[in-house]
């Protein structure tokens, strides 16, 4: 009796020592809004790899594809408090908890998207990046989503064009000022629900850039895609701030560098993927039009700007900063 309890106390003191030796290693969930065939899919999960074998395997990563952990702001949310990891977040939905990030959401605000990269790269992405970070949503690399256009049942070549449509915008208060501003009527919703919307005509139209365009099937009950690339927004895999900073320098420098070997991995199946999007949704039927002249549309915007700008005088000297980057 005594010599098998202690063998159970040896039992369990040995599972003891193993299992917190299994602790040290942590499983971090991580959450994406996109599905299979969509190139930040593929990103995140080679960045499920490159964290596994950057620390060794103390650091495993769970990624959530298809938003199935919760809305993208709910996620923001979570991420924030530490109860989501790490995340796939594009820069439009974390404006409204970070101010700094709003800078990327001011229509046209980028000339492209190397000049985005730039932008980031330099002063502005820092202040963005501590800001971010002091809200709990660190970001770790920036990576690409192209620019957004305008799709409905009709081409939509002027700001004109717009009036009068109920047109599905992402949670920011600046989207929805930038469709009143052209005369239509903005319908903030979640991402997951706007197929459905287009097809019942609950909105006439949304905007987005190629690949999110065909990965959900908005292709599928829309006719035009109307290349008026109003908004350049970047995304970012952010991390839980308090989560990064509890690591060591070692570890963070290995979370670090598997973020941006993913965010890299990303950015060039972004470059071939987007243009394979194109190619098929037009393939399907869908009429690509260009926009000849986007100098409305940038017209348009002029309320917009003063309206923000007042309401938030210290957002200047960053729009400054975007501004002066060549
Ligand atoms: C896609 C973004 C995704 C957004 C979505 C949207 O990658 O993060 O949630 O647009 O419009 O392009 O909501």
């Amino acid at each position: 009796m005594y010599q098998t309890l202690g063998k159970t106390l040896f039992g369990a003191v040995a599972a003891v020592t193993l299992f917190s030796s299994a602790a040290s290693a942590d499983t971090w969930r991580a959450w994406n809004i996109h599905n299979d065939g969509h190139p930040n899919t593929a990103a995140m999960d080679r960045f499920a790899e490159l964290i596994n074998d950057a620390t060794g395997g103390e650091i495993t990563m769970d990624v959530f594809h298809g938003g199935v952990l919760g809305s993208q702001p709910d996620a923001i949310e979570q991420v924030r408090i530490g109860a989501i990891e790490i995340g796939n977040f594009n820069l439009g939905p974390i404006g409204p908890m970070v101010k700094e990030a709003n800078l990327v959401s001011l229509p046209f605000i980028f000339k492209s998207v190397p000049h985005m990269f730039r932008v980031l790269e330099g002063e502005g992405g820092e202040i963005i990046a501590s800001a971010m970070g002091d809200a709990g949503i660190l970001p770790l690399a920036w990576i690409d989503a192209g620019a957004r256009s305008f799709y409905a049942q009709k081409a939509i070549n002027t700001p004109a064009d717009v009036e009068g449509l109920k047109i599905r915008v992402m949670n920011n208060d600046l989207y929805t000022a930038m469709i009143s501003a052209m005369g239509g009527n903005p319908s903030p919703m979640a991402f997951g629900e706007v197929q459905q919307a287009l097809k019942t005509g609950v909105v006439d139209g949304a905007e987005n850039n190629f690949p999110s365009f065909k990965n959900v099937g908005h292709f599928e009950v829309t006719t035009n895609y109307s290349l008026s690339e109003h908004l350049i927004i970047p995304e970012c895999i952010c991390v839980n701030t308090t989560k990064f900073n509890a690591l060591s320098a070692e570890m963070q420098a290995a979370v670090r560098g598997a973020a941006e070997e993913a965010a890299m991995f990303q950015r060039e199946l972004w470059a071939v993927q987007s243009e394979q999007a194109r190619k098929d949704v037009e393939a399907a039927g869908i009429a690509v039009n260009e926009v000849a002249d986007k100098g409305p549309f940038q017209d348009a915007m002029a309320s917009v700007y003063e309206d923000y700008l007042s309401a938030n005088p210290d957002m200047r000297a960053l729009v400054e900063i975007a501004q002066a980057t060549e």
